[in-house]
Parts: structure tokens; sequence; C-alpha cells
């Protein structure tokens, strides 16, 4: 694909959208055309899903069906949204993905690896993210981030966020191991810093992996001005 697909993810507060933002005002900066999106979420139906589940209506119905859920979310943002961009060229940078599945339901949420790798074959159907962040820091932090910013919203815990602090404990393990045995595709980045110092290492790691973004290079079949008759 034409595109590359970078993805954020972490446990609640550790700053995805703040540096997802910060990363499209640089590639924007670069004239590179890019695309944010999220998970759940990025797509109409995928929205539907999202309300469901953040609304806490999947919760009685168990870890491995709120997998397959954010699964059949995922496949319609796959469809609607990612695919078609890539394929045009643009660049996606989404706020959690299918790590997410791995860590919340899997680990966190005791569901069989061997389950998770299956569903995440039949879901995926081959496109992985070329680069993903996993945004690191203490449980602790990050819902307290969390927090503050809902008291300020005047809002309340959503379906995870109201999960105990062991939850929060084994999600953080469970990415920083997705981080040890895929190295090639993950960074993780020390979240717990000044926002500015998040996204010097979020762009110093970028032009390591995937320098052809940091220098305004188009990917080799992009279509370029003169291509065009
Ligand atoms: N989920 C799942 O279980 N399985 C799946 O497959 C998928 C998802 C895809 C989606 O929630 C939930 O779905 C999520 C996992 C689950 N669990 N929860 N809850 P969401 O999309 O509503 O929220 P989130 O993905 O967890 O993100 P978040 O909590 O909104 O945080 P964030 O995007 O990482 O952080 P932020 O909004 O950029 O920053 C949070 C606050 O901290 C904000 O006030 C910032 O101004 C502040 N901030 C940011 N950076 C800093 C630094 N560096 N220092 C100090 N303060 C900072």
């Amino acid at each position: 694909m034409a595109g590359c697909f970078i993805t954020f993810e972490g446990g609640e507060g550790a700053g995805k959208s703040t540096q997802i933002e910060r990363l499209r005002q640089r590639l924007g900066g670069l004239a590179q055309p890019t695309l944010v999106t999220r998970e759940p979420g990025g797509s109409p139906h995928a929205e539907e899903i999202r309300a469901f589940i953040l609304g806490g209506h999947a919760k009685h119905l168990g870890p491995f069906a709120e997998a397959l859920l954010f699964a059949a979310a995922r496949i319609d943002h796959l469809d609607k949204t990612i695919v078609p961009a890539l394929n045009r060229g643009t660049h996606v940078l989404c706020d959690r993905f299918a790590d997410s599945t791995r860590a919340y339901q899997g680990s966190a949420g005791n569901i069989d690896e061997a389950l998770i790798d299956q569903l995440e074959r039949v879901t995926l159907r081959g496109v992985k993210p070329d680069l993903t962040f996993i945004l690191d820091l203490p449980a602790e932090t990050g819902l307290a981030r969390a927090r503050e910013r809902q008291a300020g919203k005047g809002e309340g815990a959503d379906r995870f966020e109201g999960e105990d602090a062991s939850f929060h404990h084994s999600l953080r393990q469970a990415f920083l191991s997705i981080a040890r045995s895929e190295p090639r595709r993950c960074v993780v980045i020390n979240a717990d810093q000044e926002p500015d110092e998040v996204e010097a290492a979020i762009w110093a790691a970028l032009r390591e992996r995937l320098p052809q973004l940091a220098e305004n290079r188009l990917p080799d079949n992009a279509v370029r001005p003169l291509d065009v008759a």
C-alpha cells in the first residue's frame, strides 16, 4: 500500500490523542497527506459499536464477546476508512488498533492468546501497522490525567477506566510484552515526561523507522504531479 499505517497504543491518559495531533501537524507541514482516525470507531458503523461498548452495554457479555465487537468494528473501519486511505497514498494515524484487543481483552481480560491470534488473523486479513508507538507510563499517572480531563468536562469514568488498579497494571505489562515480541514494528516511548519531550521522542523514532515520511519523500508507488497526463 502507498501510505504508511501508524498506530498509537497505551493505557488510559497516556497522551495518544495529544501526540497524534502533534504528529499530524508536523506531517501536514511537510505536505504529507495524513488521516487521523481512532478505535473503536473511525467509520459510521464502527462508531455505533463504539457507543455501545464504551457505554458499558457489552460488559455483561464478557471479554470474549467484547473482543468480537471490537473486531466487528475493526473490520468496518479497515474496509471503509483505513485501507482506502492507504491505497490512495494517505498516511493513517490511528488512536488504538489490534494491540488494544490483545492487551485489554486478551491479557487483562484473560482471553486465551491463541484465540486472540486467530481473531486478529481473520480481522486484519494481512493489514498490519508499519509502525506502532506504545506510550508507556505508570497506570496511576495515566488514570489521574484521564480523571482530571473528565472532571474538567464534567464527565464520569467510561467502561474501562472504571476497572480496578490491577487491571490497569496488567495492561501496562501487556503493552510492553507486545513491544518486546515485535521490536521491528513497535517503539516504546516514555510518556511520563512533558508533551514536548514525548513529541521529540516520537519524531526521532519516526525519522529512524520511516525516514521517507520525515524527509518528505513520496512513497515509490505514489502518483506524482508529473505522472498525471
Ligand atoms: N479498547 C479495548 O478494550 N479494546 C480494543 O480493541 C480497543 C479499545 C480498540 C477507548 O477509549 C477504550 O476502548 C479504551 C480501550 C478500549 N479504554 N478506555 N477507557 P477512548 O478512545 O475513549 O480513550 P483512550 O483511547 O483510553 O484514550 P484517552 O484516555 O482519551 O487518553 P489519550 O488519548 O491517551 O490521552 P490524551 O487525551 O492525549 O491526554 C489525556 C489528558 O492528559 C489530557 O488532559 C492531556 O492534556 C493530558 N496530557 C497529555 N499528554 C500529557 C503529558 N505528557 N503530560 C501531562 N499531561 C498530558
